[in-house]
């Protein structure tokens, strides 16, 4: 992978914003979707590059693109690793809410950890509790050691949970030591990859949410410098999810050594999920979050606004676009 890659990966996540965002407050989550779905390998197929989706929208039989192994590119050049997620939290985007992202990771050829279509029970936080927060320890022990290292009273921290029942014990142990709960219905990549930068207003992140979605977290904080770690997630009972209704743990155990996982309970490192020598995170807005604006249509022009955080030049860049149409006669400043 080289830097030239980078304008081109801001450009395909930006493309993705822009579709999905034609559909925003639609209710239509499937459709916001699959429109950044097309919009995405329409413009990975214009990089020169040999491209392999290793996350993406699931197996080959169960989606007609994006599908995990699917070839991106012009076929001729490096050899390059994605881990996508088109509209990442569609119910976000369907409903109009806060923090709806088209977002994805790059890496070089095997630097992004497979991870199974499971959960994660996931640790982000600031670069200055690396290494000293651990997934292994409590809640409270966590809290206690993220106050010592950014030097924030404990009342003063938000602890971002996703608002789940398998959370109730969780909240409540937070609420325990007096730190605030900050409960999100969706986005948990947004809210780990906001735990690296200081002045977000959230400090951690705490709880289960999907495997596929915490590589791509893991690619960010690894290139940041800020903490995350990861732990697969197999029982129904700890998952407490309806998409699991039929599943037992064994089966989900046989599943998981199927795919080549035996170190079930293995707790991995940001650098254990992106290993590549060099990773590149993008994502663009499709509706306002925390990090940047959602996809703003005007008469002249639309603009987008991404983040791409890469360690080709440790770099994290907040890019505004201003995407302008045909025959545009006035394009604002802001
Ligand atoms: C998780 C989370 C995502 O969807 O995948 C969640 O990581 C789905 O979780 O950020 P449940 O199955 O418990 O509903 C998101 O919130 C959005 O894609």
């Amino acid at each position: 992978m080289d830097r030239t890659l980078i304008q081109e990966i801001l450009e395909v996540v930006e493309q993705a914003a822009i579709a999905s965002a034609h559909l925003t407050g639609l209710g239509q989550k499937d459709e916001a979707d699959a429109a950044a779905v097309e919009a995405m390998r329409k413009r990975m197929g214009d990089i020169q590059m040999q491209g392999k989706i290793v996350i993406g929208e699931g197996e080959r039989d169960e989606a007609p693109m994006l599908y995990i192994g699917e070839e991106v590119g012009s076929g001729s050049g490096p050899g390059v690793d994605f881990a996508v997620d088109p509209c990442e939290g569609t119910n976000l985007c369907a409903n109009s809410q806060r923090g709806s992202m088209a977002v994805l990771a790059a890496s070089d050829r095997g630097g992004l950890f497979n991870a199974p279509d499971f959960y994660m029970k996931k640790l982000a936080a600031p670069p200055a509790a690396k290494g000293k927060v651990d997934i292994r320890k409590s809640a409270t022990k966590n809290i206690r050691i993220l106050s010592d290292c950014l030097g924030i009273a404990i009342p003063d921290l938000t602890i971002v949970v996703m608002d789940r029942a398998r959370h109730k014990d969780l909240i409540s142990e937070i609420r325990s030591t007096g730190a605030r709960v900050q409960p999100i219905s969706d986005g948990d990549v947004q809210a780990a990859i906001a735990c690296g930068f200081a002045g977000t207003g959230t400090h951690c992140l705490m709880g289960i949410g999907a495997a596929p979605e915490g590589v791509i977290s893991a690619a960010a904080m690894r290139a940041l410098g800020g903490h995350f770690q990861g732990q697969l997630v197999y029982d129904p009972a700890i998952a407490q999810t309806s998409e699991w209704a039929d599943y037992t743990k064994e089966g989900n155990i046989k599943r998981l050594n199927e795919m080549g996982i035996t170190d079930i309970d293995k707790i991995y490192e940001a650098n254990e999920l992106a290993s590549g020598e060099n990773v590149v995170f993008a994502g663009s807005g499709i509706t306002d979050g925390l990090l940047f604006d959602g996809v703003k249509f005007e008469k002249d022009c639309t603009r987008t606004s991404s983040l791409i955080i890469s360690t080709l030049d440790k770099s994290a860049r907040f890019t505004n676009t201003v995407h302008i149409k045909d025959g545009a006669k006035s394009i604002s400043l802001k």
